[in-house]
């Protein structure tokens, strides 16, 4: 019994060992990919946290309990990936702040959004009722593709993002 005991751990280390060994070549291919259950789109990876709503804190929490960040959007391919991830689902909140509330938006990198590609809906952002620090982009008809300031504290569906390692 005992010997059969010492195959099955000798057999249970084999098989990780030969995992370690798989995950060795591929880094010294220099394959990258994404986890199980992310989606793929060129060097980012995405993942859909469940059904629930977030606010922006809460939203960033989460996806930093995972070691990533909410969406970077850097081009329009990337901004068009996230409208086909989330258009049936809802908008999702994007990974920027306007930390002084003066439409001064910063994405989560420290990178300035006017620096890069933006995709502002017609009139935004306009900081409405001074209170509109986050942002979200819109998958409904209107404005669909573009881009909202609004409350921080509103509720939106949470999009998590990773360069692919
Ligand atoms: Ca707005």
């Amino acid at each position: 019994m005992k010997s059969l005991l010492f195959i099955v751990v000798l057999s249970l280390l084999a098989v990780g060992y030969a995992r370690d060994q798989e995950a060795e070549l591929a880094i010294r291919g220099g394959k990258k990919a994404c986890p199980e259950g992310w989606v793929e789109n060129g060097n980012q990876c995405y993942f859909i946290l469940p059904e629930t709503k977030e606010a922006f804190v809460r939203g960033l929490y989460l996806c930093n309990q995972l070691g990533v960040t909410l969406p970077i959007i850097k081009s329009a391919e990337e901004n068009a990936f996230l409208l086909s991830l989330m258009e049936r689902k809802g908008d999702p909140r994007l990974g920027m702040i306007a930390p002084n509330g003066d439409n001064v938006f910063e994405w989560l990198d420290g990178t300035a959004v006017a620096d890069t590609f933006s995709a502002w809906n017609t009139g935004e952002p306009n900081n409405s009722g001074g209170i509109e620090k986050c942002a979200q982009l819109h998958v409904s008809e209107s404005g669909k593709g573009k881009w909202n300031d609004a409350p921080c504290s509103n509720s939106r569906f949470i999009v998590c993002q990773m360069e692919k390692k």
